[in-house]
């Protein structure tokens, strides 16, 4: 189920220039937008703006302006109509009707809900859509949309639980809304008991800016068969592998769904278990597009989401992807004389990896500490879980049993020396 239908529908875009955002911050957002919209399956044929003080409460634009649209949008045969900012249900109604019914009227979240929809491959991920989608949905159930719904199919109509649930009454969607999420409880119950035997590895995260090329670096770096793909939100799921680094012990690698400003709070909410799963990492790789001229947006859109799941004080690498794609070196010198502590790469061209992993490592050695263990005989059985968890840098053995000299962090040690006490 769907917003988009699988022929290429015209889109038309509107924007609205609001006080604190500047005419090329719009212009960047818009772009972005229609981004999103080809991902969905849209092909953006037009696109407007309007400066404005405040939103107008019953049709977000102008009167005025709303109406010249909507012309022009039935001259070029668009069958959309996208916001670039969330609007009110209330709103959306009112635009709707005005609109008519061959012109389905859609904002920025709306559009988003979409793309995850298209994209959600595991139950859970599909679990998580719908959850956020019926959210979305229920303040927006309207006899006039149920009715386009139906004659128009495609882009914006793809929703949740859609077809069948459209028509019954809100308070069958509020029951399935609680059936979701005591699902998602499930899950993520299911998740603290695969991650409580992850414990013993040490745990890094790919997180960043959409379309920055986290996959792509996942399977660089771990050999995963990810989906890469040159569309926004290609990852819904979270996929853990082993990393290989000479730093004893080991290490698993997480790829995560990527963020994009103006996330819809929906969205976060019901992937907080997918994300959760990143919760307890040691480090963040924060991956950066490069070559994309907003990279400070992308850095503070993706400091504010972890901020918000209260990740913000982790360890972190600054990664900046895609240098390939830079022509200008200067922009290149910029970035390294702004971020002195990030790491440049290319995952596509296989360039900068050594580094980075010399980096990665150099990260979790920089917290070991050293300690030495007795082991006597009877206790060899813990020998394994030693080697796992820490770096063994001497062994002697004696009458009695083994002297090792390791090195390893904090946790580390405190749960070895917690177990060498039973
Ligand atoms: N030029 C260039 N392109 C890259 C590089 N790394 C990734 N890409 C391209 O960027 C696009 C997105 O790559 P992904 O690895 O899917 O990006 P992602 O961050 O996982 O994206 P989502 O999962 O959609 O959030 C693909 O077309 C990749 O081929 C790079 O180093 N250089
Ligand atoms: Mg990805």
């Amino acid at each position: 189920m769907s917003f988009v239908s699988d022929k290429r529908e015209n889109a038309f875009v509107v924007g609205v220039l609001l006080p604190g955002i500047t005419p090329r911050q719009l212009d960047d957002q818009i772009l972005e937008l229609s981004a999103l919209i080809d991902t969905a399956g849209g092909k953006v044929l037009s696109q407007t703006t309007q400066s404005r003080k405040t939103p107008d409460p019953a049709t977000y634009i102008g009167k005025g302006k709303l109406t010249t649209i909507i012309g022009q949008a039935d001259e070029l045969q668009c069958s959309l109509l996208v916001f670039n900012d969330d609007i009110s249900p209330t709103q959306i109604n009112n635009i709707q009707k005005k609109a008519g019914e061959k012109i389905k009227v859609l904002d920025r979240t709306g559009l988003i809900l979409d793309i995850f929809t298209k994209h959600a491959r595991t139950k859970e991920a599909k679990t998580q859509v719908e959850l956020a989608q019926l959210e979305y949905l229920l303040p927006r159930l309207t006899r006039q949309w149920t009715h386009l719904e139906r004659q128009m199919g495609g882009i914006g109509t793809r929703a949740g639980a859609g077809e069948t649930q459209i028509e019954v009454d809100r308070r069958l969607i509020r029951t399935q809304i609680s059936r979701l999420k005591k699902q998602l409880k499930g899950i993520e119950k299911q998740r603290e008991v695969q991650s409580h035997n992850r414990e013993k590895a040490y745990r890094i995260a790919l997180v960043g800016y959409t379309n920055a090329g986290k996959s792509t670096l996942m399977k660089r770096l771990t050999g995963a068969d990810v989906l890469i793909q040159d569309q926004l939100f290609a990852t819904l799921d979270t996929t853990t592998r082993k990393l290989e680094l000479n730093v004893g012990g080991s290490v698993l690698l997480s790829d995560t769904v990527g963020f994009i400003r103006k996330l819809p709070h929906n969205l976060v909410a019901s992937f907080r278990s997918t994300l959760g799963e990143i919760k307890n990492v040691d480090i963040l790789l924060k991956v950066f597009d490069a070559s994309s001229e907003n990279v400070q947006e992308h850095i503070d859109t993706v400091n504010q989401v972890l901020s918000e799941m209260e990740m913000e004080e982790k360890t972190e690498l600054l990664l900046f992807n895609k240098i390939d794609a830079i022509k200008n070196e200067d922009i290149i010198k910029g970035l390294q004389s702004r971020f002195n502590e990030a790491v440049f790469i290319s995952a596509a061209e296989n360039n900068g990896i050594d580094t980075l992993k010399e980096r990665i490592s150099e990260t979790i050695t920089s917290k070991f500490q050293k300690d030495a263990f007795h082991i006597n005989f009877n206790q060899t059985k813990y020998l394994d879980t030693i080697y796992a968890l820490t770096k063994v840098l001497k062994k002697k053995s004696d009458f009695e049993g083994i002297l090792l000299e390791v090195e390893g962090t904090a946790e580390s040690l405190d749960k070895i020396r917690q177990m060498l006490k039973q």
